[in-house]
């Protein structure tokens, strides 16, 4: 018999490189959002991979950015709280972009932890085959990777390849978690996040920063049908009136966009109900980001 092996497993990278879109592809449905924006993930998201012999948990973290508001530096915090007590970090990157300033950053970072890095080339369905060589060559130089990985997380190129590296580099231990449970957050926070990524989805400039969603509350009516009811929060009156669009169309699109997909979540018919509130510059306010889910006790 072989024996059961466990461990946790961060991924870490610049923002828009790719992480949620692996996570969710790891659990094989989708936990953490993802959007063409910078900085959508705000908070860490344990993803469980469980197969017969091995449960491996991933956990997604925010883009590593300068920050320029205390969220900002929640986030960054957050991110870099996930490389402590893990059994390996992904540091993900994106084939088609040149290594910067924030890539050197966090790779000074990297060389602290003690825990073997891979380094996952994503996003490689961008670029010429050809390319990959110089990319590998020149991170090769900057640290000692314990393996360089380049995949696709929405191809799927070599994801096999990577799950099975990390599987074997994983220590004997326990399960964690029961077979069927693929996420340590409540379903209110993914539906909340979903509620947020379709404002991700359809705004854009400054908009889809200023935004959090609460889910104020959910529960089930006699005709069987889910009623959420959420509150999406800007910082400004003028972001009010484009989250509500011209005859309340904008925010019709967002709860419509976002009940289908909580409906698929739940498995079952949604009834949702979006309010929109002005919380002047709730960015800077640590009241408020406690308020919004974005509390420092999560580290
Ligand atoms: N072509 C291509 N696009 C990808 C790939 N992986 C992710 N993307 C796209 O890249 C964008 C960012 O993906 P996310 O998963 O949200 O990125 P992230 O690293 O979680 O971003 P933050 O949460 O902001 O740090 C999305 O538009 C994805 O569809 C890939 O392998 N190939
Ligand atoms: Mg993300």
């Amino acid at each position: 018999m072989t024996e059961h092996k466990s461990g946790f497993v961060a991924i870490v990278g610049r923002p828009n490189v790719g992480k949620s879109t692996l996570l969710n592809r790891i659990v094989g449905q989708k936990i953490a959002i993802m959007s063409d924006k910078a900085q959508t993930t705000r908070n860490k998201i344990q993803g469980v991979y469980t197969t017969d012999d091995a449960q491996l948990i991933f956990i997604d973290t925010p883009g590593i950015h300068k920050p320029k508001h205390r969220l900002g530096d929640f986030m960054v915090e957050t991110a870099y709280s996930a490389l402590r007590e893990v059994d390996a970090v992904l540091f993900m990157i994106a084939a088609d972009e040149k290594r910067g300033k924030g890539d050197d950053f966090i790779i000074e970072r990297l060389k602290t932890v003690d825990s073997p890095v891979y380094l996952v080339i994503n996003k490689i369905d961008k670029v010429h085959p050809d390319e990959l060589l110089g990319i590998i060559d020149d991170y090769r130089q900057q640290l000692s990777f314990k393996e360089i990985i380049p995949i696709s997380a929405t191809e799927g190129n070599n994801f096999e390849t990577l799950m099975g590296t990390l599987v074997e580099q994983m220590p004997t231990g326990p399960q964690y978690f029961p077979d069927d449970q693929i996420t340590d957050h409540p379903e209110y926070f993914i539906v909340s996040e979903l509620i947020r990524e379709k404002v991700l989805l359809l705004t854009r400039d400054e908009v889809p920063h200023s935004v959090a969603v609460v889910v104020d509350s959910m529960k089930r009516n006699e005709n069987d049908k889910v009623h959420i009811q959420a509150t999406i929060i800007v910082e400004r009156d003028s972001q009010k009136g484009i989250i509500i669009g011209k005859g309340g169309k904008m925010l019709k699109d967002i709860g419509t966009k976002a009940r289908r997909e909580i409906e698929l979540l739940l498995g079952d018919k949604v009834f949702l109900e979006l309010w929109v509130k002005v919380q002047k510059d709730w960015r800077d306010k640590q009241t408020y980001l406690t308020d919004y889910g974005y509390k420092k006790e999560d580290y």
